[in-house]
C-alpha cells in the first residue's frame, strides 16, 4: 500500500560519481567489506574524490600495525601470510592483507594466486584481503599503497600485512612504510646468502627462513646469523632475530607473531626515547634513520 508517510526519505546528495564519502567511511567502519573494497578502489585509480575520502579516513587512522612481508619470488610469503592471518585471528585481531603483485604492463592486472593461497579466510569478516596490481611502479609497491593501508587502518584492523616482491627497491620501500618488516628466505632457492640482495640485510626487523621442512634451513639460517652480524649496529639497538618456519603447516608462525610484537614494544619505547631527546645511540634501527 502505498500514501504520502511512504515517500521515500530524500537520501543525502551522492557526490561524483554517485559516491557518498562520508557513508562509505561509515560503512568502512562498521565492518562492512564492499565499503572497504570501495575505499581502495577510489585510491587506486586517483578518483576525484581522493581527497575527500583521505581527510574521512584521517581521524580514524593511526592504530594498525603495518607489517611488510618481503622476499623473492616463491620463498613463501603468500603462504605465510596466510598462516600469519591465521595466528592473528587466534590472538582475536583483525586483519587486512595487501598483497602487491609485480604486474604484467600489458594486462595491468593482480595476480589471482594470492587469493587461492590466502583463501582459508575468504569468509572471515574480520580478515580483509586485496591484491593490488603495482602497474610498473618503481620499487614493486604500488603507488597507492600507503593509502589503502590508510583505508584499512581507518576500517579498524588491528594489522595490516603488506606483502610484496622482494625486487629492486621495494624492500626499501616497504621497510620506510611498515612499522615492522619481516624479511623471508627460504633454502634450496639459489637464495644463499651471496646471491641474496645486499638490501635485504639492512631492511628487516625480523629474518624468516621458510621452507625449514627442506635441507639447507639451518645453514641458511647460520649464514644469514653470520652476514647480520658484520654489519655493523648501534648498542642498544634492535638485533633482527632468525626464526624458522614451515608455512605450509604454520609450524614457527605463532612465534613470529610474538617476536613481531615484541619488535613493535621495543619501537614504542625508542619513540618514546627519541621524544624525549634521550639517548639515540639505543634507538633500535628501524628509527635510526629519524633521529
Ligand atoms: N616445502 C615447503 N613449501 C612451501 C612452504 N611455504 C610455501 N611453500 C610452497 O612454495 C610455493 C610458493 O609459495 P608462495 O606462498 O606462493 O610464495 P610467494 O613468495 O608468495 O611467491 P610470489 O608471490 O610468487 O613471489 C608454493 O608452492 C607453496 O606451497 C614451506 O614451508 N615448505
Ligand atoms: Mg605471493
Amino acid at each position: 500500500m502505498t500514501g504520502p508517510d511512504d515517500v521515500t526519505t530524500p537520501r543525502r546528495p551522492a557526490g561524483r560519481r554517485g559516491v557518498d564519502v562520508p557513508t562509505l567511511v561509515t560503512q568502512a567502519r562498521d565492518g562492512e567489506p564492499r565499503a572497504v573494497a570501495r575505499l581502495i578502489s577510489l585510491v587506486e585509480d586517483a578518483s576525484p574524490l581522493l581527497r575527500e575520502v583521505m581527510a574521512g579516513l584521517a581521524p580514524h587512522t593511526g592504530h594498525a600495525m603495518v607489517v611488510g612481508i618481503t622476499g623473492s619470488p616463491g620463498v613463501g610469503k603468500s603462504t605465510s601470510t596466510n598462516a600469519l592471518v591465521s595466528a592473528l585471528r587466534a590472538a582475536g585481531k583483525r586483519v587486512g592483507v595487501l598483497a602487491v603483485d609485480p604486474s604484467s604492463p600489458f594486462s595491468g592486472g593482480a595476480l589471482l594466486g594470492d587469493r587461492v593461497r590466502m583463501g582459508d579466510h575468504a569468509l572471515d569478516r574480520d580478515v580483509y584481503i586485496r591484491s593490488m596490481a603495482s602497474r610498473g611502479h618503481l620499487g614493486g609497491l604500488a603507488w597507492s599503497t600507503p593509502q589503502a593501508i590508510r583505508v584499512l587502518d581507518a576500517a579498524g584492523f588491528d594489522v595490516v600485512l603488506v606483502e610484496t616482491v622482494g625486487v629492486g627497491q621495494s624492500e626499501v620501500e616497504i621497510a620506510a612504510l611498515a612499522d615492522t618488516t619481516l624479511v623471508l628466505l627460504a633454502p634450496g632457492m639459489g637464495d644463499g646468502i651471496q646471491a641474496a640482495k645486499a638490501g635485504i640485510l639492512e631492511v628487516g626487523d625480523l629474518y624468516v627462513v621458510n621452507k625449514a621442512d627442506r635441507d639447507g634451513a639451518t645453514s641458511l639460517r647460520r649464514d644469514l646469523r653470520n652476514a647480520l652480524a658484520m654489519g655493523h649496529r648501534p648498542e642498544g639497538a634492535w638485533k633482527p632475530p632468525i626464526l624458522l618456519t614451515v608455512a605450509q603447516t604454520c609450524e614457527g608462525v605463532p612465534e613470529v607473531v610474538a617476536v613481531g610484537v615484541e619488535c613493535g614494544h621495543h619501537l614504542v619505547h625508542a619513540l618514546a626515547l627519541l621524544r624525549h631527546g634521550l639517548d639515540d645511540r639505543r634507538l633500535p634501527r628501524t628509527l635510526g634513520s629519524l633521529a
